[in-house]
């Protein structure tokens, strides 16, 4: 099972003309409201901070970007750059986990809003450095909200009454020897539930001279989460193109979203930390991987 590129990639580029985005533009969080994709993706100008920038779609393909950022670094927390949005949409608010990069460290942060411009910050939600790859499932499990996050170099997932005080540390999956992600794993885009389970993309690194980023499914149980069913053997997209292979960090596709769209699943990546890039997979074939033998745990 492997995802299939939009032939014409990339959807967006670096723009030169614009001091903030001028060098990199990638890992975006994207979400469908019903009429209009709404993508916020992070953006390094010379001064290699990370900002977020606003761009908005009818079909999923053409962007219109804004001209200013609409997420800023705030605070000591986000010294270095606001990194690697990941949006959920949960009773009438898109929320967004993120990563505070600063002098300590890598930190999970959060904050929400309607209009994908004004945005209200909670700041950090989980105090411990590096962390970072945090989604948050869509609704309610087992009475509490549920987030995925990564503890190097395993994903976790952590409970809450209020989306705010976050505990219940569990570790979900792990590395695994000899295989594309032996290196370390983080979730890619916040779960989508299926019949079957909440289907998770997920990164993967495999350990070598430099590192290389690909991505595949897990499949996680509905009522226990912490429960892995199922996981991608082979990876389903990696670094192939030009595009991918070289650039801001070669090697890398990581993605931190995925929109469920016409029957299909649109997954939006960075393609080696420098150009955003769509693939896409059909739902059908999907449910036939999580129905049949193939693949492991
Ligand atoms: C990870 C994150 C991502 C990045 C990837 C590859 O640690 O920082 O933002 O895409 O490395 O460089």
């Amino acid at each position: 099972m492997k995802l299939e590129r939009y032939q014409f990639n990339p959807l967006i580029s670096p723009n030169p003309m614009h001091i903030w985005e001028s060098r990199f533009v990638f890992n975006p969080a994207v979400v469908h409201d019903g009429e209009l994709f709404h993508m916020i993706y992070r953006a390094q100008g010379d001064d290699m901070v990370s900002r977020m920038g606003y761009a908005v779609s009818v079909d999923g393909i053409h962007f219109n970007r804004m001209e200013n950022p609409v997420f800023e670094p705030a605070g000591d927390d986000e010294l270095y750059g606001v990194e690697d949005p990941r949006i959920t949409f949960i009773d009438g608010w898109y929320y967004m986990l993120y990563t505070a990069y600063s002098p300590y460290g890598t930190r999970i942060s959060m904050s929400r809003t309607k209009n994908f411009i004004t945005w209200e910050r909670f700041g950090v939600v989980i105090p411990d450095v590096d962390n970072k790859d945090a989604a948050l499932f869509p609704e309610k499990i087992g009475g509490k909200y549920a987030m995925l996050h990564r503890i190097h170099p395993d994903i976790w997932l952590a409970f809450s009454e209020d989306l705010i005080h976050w505990e219940n540390f569990v570790k979900i999956a792990s590395p695994r020897v000899g295989m594309w992600d032996d290196l370390k794993i983080g979730a890619g885009a916040p779960p989508i539930k299926t019949e079957y389970g909440w289907l998770l993309l997920y990164h993967g690194v495999k350990k070598a001279r430099r590192p290389i980023y690909r991505l595949g499914f897990m499949l996680l149980d509905l009522e226990d989460p912490t429960r892995v069913l199922k996981r991608s053997n082979e990876p389903i997209l990696e670094p192939e193109l030009p595009l991918e292979k070289f650039g801001g960090v070669p090697n890398v596709v990581f993605s931190d979203a995925m929109v469920e769209f016409h029957g299909e699943y649109y997954v939006y990546y960075g393609a080696a930390d420098n150009h955003i890039a769509l693939a896409k997979i059909k739902k059908r074939e999907v449910l036939n991987w999580i129905r049949n033998q193939e693949g492991g745990r």
